[in-house]
């Protein structure tokens, strides 16, 4: 297992499109298992293969991990497939390990149906609201090259992925910024 390296916008490889994942290969399944230890390691609650710089439809997902706690209920998405949404709306304030520490809120459908397979080769159909299908509706955007940030006017767009490049590759826990000083 390992933590990988996150991209961050403006990183083209984030604007890309994933490709359909045919054999569920033991590379894929120790990517997953990779993902899962990065999302982890950096508070994610989401992550999806492109941010780690692999262009397949691959994500995980855990709406219920709690650092305290350390409870985990990680789930393995391969080609995920959103088939319904609510026309109910809902708005949630959302953030990506892509666009660190940057937080702004998206207005998505409240509800979806979707599907997936697991690393056994077996299909799910799951209907979920609150988080969870924000949480799907955001990562598997991912797989299409749309990011969060894309919903945004694009003179926040342009605000925040400046604030982004001037972070460079420094992690982004809060002492961080205050070690380095100066914000703009
Ligand atoms: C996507 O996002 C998501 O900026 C997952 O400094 C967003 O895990 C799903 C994170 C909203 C549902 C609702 C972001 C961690 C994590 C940061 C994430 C940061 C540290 C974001
Ligand atoms: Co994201």
């Amino acid at each position: 297992m390992a933590v990988l390296k996150v991209l961050r916008v403006p990183n083209p490889v984030l604007k890309k499109k994933a490709q359909k994942i045919d054999v569920i290969s033991d590379e894929i399944k120790t990517l997953a298992d990779d993902m899962l230890e990065t999302m982890y390691a950096i508070d994610g609650i989401g992550l999806a293969a492109p941010q780690v710089g692999r262009l397949v439809r691959l994500i995980v997902i855990d709406v219920k991990w709690r650092k305290d706690t350390q409870e985990k209920e990680p789930i393995i998405m391969i080609n995920p497939e959103i088939c319904d949404r609510s026309e109910e709306l809902n708005t949630y304030c959302e953030g990506c390990l892509s666009v660190p520490g940057q937080y702004e809120e998206v207005t998505r459908p409240k509800r979806v149906t979707f599907k997936y397979t697991d690393t056994d080769g077996a299909e799910h159909k799951v209907e979920a609201d609150g988080l969870l299908a924000t949480a799907v509706q955001h990562e598997t955007d991912h797989l299409e090259g749309k990011l969060f940030i894309d919903y945004l006017s694009p003179l926040k767009r342009n605000i925040i992925i400046r604030k982004v490049k001037k972070m460079g590759d420094r992690l982004y826990e809060p002492d961080d910024a205050d070690e380095n000083g100066k914000e703009e």
